[in-house]
């Protein structure tokens, strides 16, 4: 398995919360994901109602267009086939330390010299009405991403912070300081950038800060994210306020997350067999099921 993650890149994951720089993308596929994203952008698509979730919010300041949305893997064919990528199933059953189902998707786009702060946050705080915790989620741009044009940033460690109140993701990019103890605001002067060349990724934990600043640079700075969930993950729905969901497909309470909606992207009964234990997993799974595979 020439692209399994080492020992050494599984304890950095656990020691910081994201582990950067994995190469995931083909060039042809990265083409492709570009030209589809341009594509479903278009609110005329035919499949636009196949969207959980599309927000594309117009600037005040100059028309340009800000772009977020869940669910673009139903639309299009690479988007489609992106969270099985060879790279990516693998890395996301070492991160988890079981089988891996899709989540969902999402969809961000900074245009050129635009705002678009994406504030810090946490992904479990908007994933409460799923149990237990046991995500990860994997950040690839589709453009060069550096500090200028907006790349995602981490706090290495904050994911040993349990979880916060929620903040907010748009506005202030530090909203969450208030949020914070002394010792974690200090940490929050040490952020990692993830500057990525196209087509790389960054897989971060549920519980680690991240968030992005503003695009300053002349060019647009799109990027993919593919959360996941280990296999035995529900639906805690109960908790959920309708209005929140928008056209999520949320399966009634208790439910195993799995079905059209949340495949099962990796197993290593099934795709290891023997070579099973050549293959390291994360040492403290964000949650352990029993008979877990
Ligand atoms: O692409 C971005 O700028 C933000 C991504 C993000 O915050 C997330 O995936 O949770």
């Amino acid at each position: 398995m020439d692209y399994a993650l080492n020992r050494q890149q599984l304890d950095s994951f656990e020691e910081n919360g994201f582990l950067s720089g994995i190469p995931l993308l083909e060039p042809d596929q990265l083409e492709q994901l570009r030209a589809e994203l341009d594509k479903v952008l278009d609110p005329s698509h035919p499949g636009n109602s196949l969207f959980y979730e599309f927000h594309l919010n117009e600037s005040e300041k100059d028309g340009r267009v800000l772009f977020h949305a869940l669910g673009a893997w139903q639309l299009e064919p690479a988007l489609h086939d992106l969270p099985w990528s060879p790279t990516l199933r693998l890395a996301a059953y070492q991160l988890l330390g079981g089988a891996v189902r899709l989540f969902h998707d999402q969809l961000f786009v900074k245009p050129p010299e635009h705002g678009g702060v994406v504030a810090w946050h946490q992904d479990f705080s908007y994933w409460t009405w799923t149990e237990p915790m046991a995500h990860l989620s994997c950040w690839i741009p589709l453009d060069d991403a550096t500090v200028d044009n907006g790349c995602l940033q981490y706090i290495p460690g904050s994911h040993r912070w349990g979880l916060l109140p929620v903040t907010g993701l748009a506005g202030d990019m530090n909203a969450a300081h208030d949020v914070l103890n002394d010792r974690q605001r200090t940490a929050m002067e040490s952020t990692f950038a993830a500057e990525l060349p196209a087509g790389h990724g960054v897989f971060h934990h549920p519980l680690t800060l991240h968030g992005s600043a503003e695009n300053n640079s002349k060019q647009p700075r799109r990027a993919i994210v593919i959360n996941l969930a280990l296999d035995g993950v529900r639906s805690n729905a109960e908790i959920l306020d309708s209005k929140e969901t928008h056209n999520f497909p949320i399966l009634p309470q208790g439910t195993t997350l799995s079905g059209q909606y949340h495949p099962l992207l990796f197993h290593a009964d099934k795709e290891l067999g023997g070579k099973r234990d050549e293959i390291p997993i994360v040492k403290h799974s964000t949650v352990q099921f029993p008979g877990q595979t």
